[in-house]
């Protein structure tokens, strides 16, 4: 994917809306939006709703899987009778132009009759950018765009979409649990966990919403982990997420979980170019998928990391989840490649042998700085490093 750098295009030269009620629901579309979280990716998820100006709801969509209506048409088609005149339709993404694997919203809003149409925040896919906005407007629509706070707020919600497009790699996020001395392991074999079971339910919500969930060969090693969705939300996931090792010199034993289970959820080992062959072939037999990072020869070449990242951003990956020891959060945070992270911590105190982060490590200070929200036992401690309307080319102007 080539990411694409131009300024926003045309959404961003539209006037913005001012008035209360477009504001009230033009954030009501993005909390519709949230309804297709688990079925829509690697597409955005998108909310729509008409209604008139004493707000009046008449009709609601979202985008609920991939290759399925876009919210607008299900928002149209869900309307009984004709769409009153002085009705708005609110999106929570600027209506597309294009013919993808569904046709132009545009059509849609303008064979229908709307007049007024409001979205909280521009499209980055080059295919549509801007130009759905513009067609509306030359067919006499009158078209706007939210408050810039909205607009956050809605760049946020599908930030791993618009990392893709704008950046070529996934929004990463990291979560590590740790003790209150910044352990990752209690070093107690009778207590293996170091977060508490609410804490693991809230990570498998954050698998649930990811494309992909990582974790290192050391902790593959150390953990034996599944890295699946499970518990209530399994059901509920359209693409089970993409189980990634990043795992340099192809180590993942064949007896390894992630391996036995590699034909029920996908799993696909990350290494260098020049890893020990002998293992990739019975590895593919299990069928764990091999990747590896192209030669590294020129001067300023992406690491295996960032090669990594854009190969996955290149297979529909918009959000990745870390789950790594503190090696590979370091090697991470060393190529500014974490997003956002969060961290759960508990009341204990581990062995200062057991791997961790430094209390001092700008990651820790970060994500300590944040106000914790309770977890069960653990508080949970969340920073955001590059909020999705922070990268360049991002059309919150
Ligand atoms: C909208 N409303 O609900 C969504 C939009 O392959 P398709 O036809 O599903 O098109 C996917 C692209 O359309 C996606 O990359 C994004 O640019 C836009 N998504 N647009 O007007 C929606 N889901
Ligand atoms: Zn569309």
């Amino acid at each position: 994917m080539t990411p694409h750098t131009d300024d926003c295009m045309g959404a961003a030269a539209l006037p913005r809306t001012d008035r209360g009620l477009d504001r009230f629901l033009l954030d009501r579309v993005i909390d519709l939006a949230e309804l297709g979280r688990f079925g829509a990716r690697p597409n955005p998820v998108v909310g729509a709703l008409l209604a008139t100006p004493d707000g009046t709801v008449l009709a609601t969509g979202h985008h609920a899987a991939i290759g399925s209506a876009h919210a607008e048409r299900v928002c149209l088609d869900g309307l009984t009778g004709d769409v009153p005149p002085d009705a708005t339709l609110y999106v929570s993404l600027e209506p597309c132009s294009h013919h993808g694997r569904t046709p132009p919203c545009t059509d849609a809003i303008i064979e229908h009759g709307v007049r007024r149409v409001v979205f909280s925040s521009g499209d980055p896919n080059p295919d549509t950018a801007g130009r759905g906005p513009a067609r509306l407007a030359a067919a006499g629509i009158e078209v706007l765009r939210g408050p810039s706070d909205v607009e956050r707020r809605a760049l946020q919600q599908n930030a791993g979409f618009h990392s893709v497009h704008l950046r070529g790699r996934p929004y990463v996020t990291a979560k590590w649990a740790m003790t209150s001395n910044g352990r990752f392991a209690t070093g107690d074999p009778e207590q293996r966990w170091v977060s508490g079971a609410m804490s693991r339910a809230l990570v498998h919500g954050l698998r649930a919403g990811s494309g992909a969930v990582a974790c290192g060969i050391g902790t593959v090693l150390a953990d034996d982990p599944q890295m699946t969705v499970r518990g209530e939300l399994a059901d509920r996931v359209a693409n089970a997420p993409l189980r990634v090792v990043l795992d340099r010199a192809l180590r993942l034993p064949l007896s390894s979980t992630l391996a036995r289970t590699a034909r029920e959820a996908p799993v696909l080992v990350c290494c260098t170019h020049d890893a020990a062959p002998e293992h990739e072939l019975a590895l593919r037999e299990a069928g764990v998928e091999v990747w590896r990072a192209p030669a590294a020869h020129e001067p300023g070449a992406p690491c295996m990391l960032a090669a990594s990242l854009a190969m996955l951003a290149d297979r529909g990956v918009n959000d990745l989840l870390l789950e790594a020891g503190p090696t590979l959060l370091q090697a991470f945070w060393d190529g500014d490649l974490i997003d956002l992270a969060i961290a759960f911590v508990n009341g204990g105190v581990a062995p200062d042998d057991q791997p961790g982060l430094s209390l001092d490590h700008p990651l820790a200070t970060r994500v300590l700085a944040e106000p914790a929200q309770p977890s069960g036992s653990d508080e949970r401690h969340v920073a955001v490093l590059h909020p999705a309307w922070e990268i360049p080319g991002s059309c919150a102007g």
